[in-house]
Parts: structure tokens; sequence; C-alpha cells
């Protein structure tokens, strides 16, 4: 296993729409492994392909709950709650910056494990936050895309 070198918000990588993975390999499973390490060591609660230079559609995610680590490739938002949350956000791309963005509180997420099973997650609250900002990593979305205005 390896940790990997996070990209920052001025590389374009991290601008750049991801490709889906055609083929679930052990290349895509050493990938998975390394950006679990990097993620822990950073430490984060996600981390996307595109943070780590690569341009395939492979979230992790670890919000200390009972999924443990949850591995996607190829995620997709199936649904999406009508009902909206809004949270301060940071990303280890964007070192210093934190702000406010409003997302569903809920999302149902199709995508497939290491073995290329197909998996449905049901997530609210901090892992649906979470699988939200990954997700948008594979578009080159950034949270500083869609901040909001806060009054404290
Ligand atoms: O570690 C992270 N924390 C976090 C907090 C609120 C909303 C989203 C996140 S994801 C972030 C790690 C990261 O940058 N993933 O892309
Ligand atoms: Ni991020």
């Amino acid at each position: 296993m390896a940790i990997l070198n996070i990209r920052k918000i001025g590389d374009p990588v991290l601008r750049s729409k991801a490709k889906e993975v055609e083929e679930v390999t052990d290349k895509t499973r050493d990938l998975l492994d390394n950006m679990a390490e990097t993620m822990y060591d950073a430490p984060g609660i996600g981390l996307a392909a595109p943070q780590v230079g690569i341009l395939q559609r492979v979230i992790v995610v670890d919000v200390e709950d009972d999924n443990g680590l949850l591995e996607l490739i190829n995620p997709e938002i199936i649904s999406v709650s009508e009902e909206k949350a809004i949270m301060e956000e940071g990303c280890l791309s964007i070192p210093e910056e934190k702000g406010h963005v409003v997302r569903a509180k809920k999302v149902t997420v199709r995508g497939l494990n290491r073995n290329g099973k197909e998996v449905i997650i049901e997530a609210e609250d901090l892992l649906a936050r979470a699988l939200q900002h990954e997700i948008d990593h594979l578009d080159g979305v950034l949270f500083v895309d869609k901040l909001v205005k806060v009054i404290d």
C-alpha cells in the first residue's frame, strides 16, 4: 500500500471529468487500497480518485458509522430527498478553506464494490453529505462552487 499525493486546488485534474471504470481489476483494488490509506492518513472522511490525480470514477468514504469503509466504483446518485440540509464542509484539496453547502439530506447511491458487484447505499446526514461531495469530485465540482452565505 502507499500514501498518495493529494492534489490541491489549482491543479487542473480537480476540474476534469473522471472516466467510468470499464472492468474492476486488481489494479482497481490497488487504487482503492491506496486511496483508503491516503484518506485515513490525511485524515479525511472521504476521497475521490481525481484528488490523487487519477481520472477514474472511484471513491472511498468512511464516516465512522456501521458501514465502515465504503469503496465505490462508478457511483451514481439514483435518488435524492426533497429535504435539504446545510453543513459546513472542508476538502483535503482545499486546505484552510471551509464553508456552508446545501445538499440533499438523504441520497441513494448505486455503484460497484471491489468485486464488481452492484451495491445500493441508502445514506443520510454525514454519509449522504460525504457521498455527494465525493461524487461531485468525479465531475470536477468542488464545494467552493456551491457555497451559501449563512447569517451566524
Ligand atoms: O474530510 C472531509 N471532510 C468533509 C467534511 C464535510 C463535508 C465533506 C467532507 S469530505 C472531506 C474529504 C474530502 O475532501 N473528500 O473529497
Ligand atoms: Ni473533497
